[in-house]
């Protein structure tokens, strides 16, 4: 699998501690495996899906890495077109977006790009970390995460975000906690950095 690419680099902040409880809120184009992943972080297991209609939400707790001992409520939330308009009300107050990507669907990555850059921009998102997951890295033509994230505009487009994209494999749950991990500093680097602003500005 291809080494992951991030913006920005990471400082000591990285390394404080953050909220023993985070809301992460997963997003998508429909099939990109949201739900596949999800199950795997919570059961470490492969389940059969079928088309998410509203969204499940699952409490996945990390046992390992910084991240150890958080809590993290993941709400998985439909792709499909019409239930787009519904993700707003999601990341509203998230800490964090997963944003799953079919890593060979070349024919929807402009379409998952708009959607990505929609949520991304819009105001309560503005400083939200976001972690791609170039999802479906086993199967063959998968873009690499340097592919994606040049697809996806994130270098153009997301400079006010921390971003970063993991590849991997949900169905075997490769990358899936890799990513977590990764979301999970990214989460506290911006929890840290709040809360120095705050203090320099009183
Ligand atoms: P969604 O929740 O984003 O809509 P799902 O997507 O999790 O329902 O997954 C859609 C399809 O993609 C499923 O196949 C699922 O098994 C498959 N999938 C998810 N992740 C991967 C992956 O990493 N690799 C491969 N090869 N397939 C993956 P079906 O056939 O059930 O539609
Ligand atoms: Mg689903």
């Amino acid at each position: 699998m291809g080494s992951s690419i991030s913006s920005g680099k990471h400082s000591i902040l990285d390394s404080l501690p953050t909220s023993h409880n985070l809301h992460i809120v997963m997003l998508g184009l429909d099939s990109a495996g949201k739900t596949t992943a999800l199950y795997r972080l919570k059961f470490d297991q492969y389940l059969n899906t079928v088309p998410t209609i509203g969204f499940n939400c699952e409490k996945v707790r990390a046992h390992t890495g910084k991240a150890k001992g958080t809590s993290f409520l993941i709400w998985d939330i439909g792709g499909q077109d019409k239930l787009r308009p519904l993700w707003r009300s999601y990341t509203r107050c998230t800490d964090g977006i997963v944003f799953v990507v079919d890593s060979v669907d070349d024919d929807r990555i402009e379409e998952a790009k708009m959607e990505l850059l929609r949520t991304a921009k819009s105001p309560e998102n503005t400083c939200v970390p976001i972690l791609v997951l170039a999802n479906k890295q086993d199967l063959p033509g998968a873009k690499d995460p340097k592919e994606v994230a040049q697809m996806l505009g994130l270098t153009d487009q997301l400079s006010q975000h921390q971003w970063h994209v993991q590849p991997a494999c949900a169905i075997i749950g490769e990358g899936l906690d890799e990513g977590l991990e990764i979301l999970y500093e990214m989460i506290a680097k911006k929890k840290r950095l709040a809360k120095m602003e705050k203090k320099f500005k009183r």
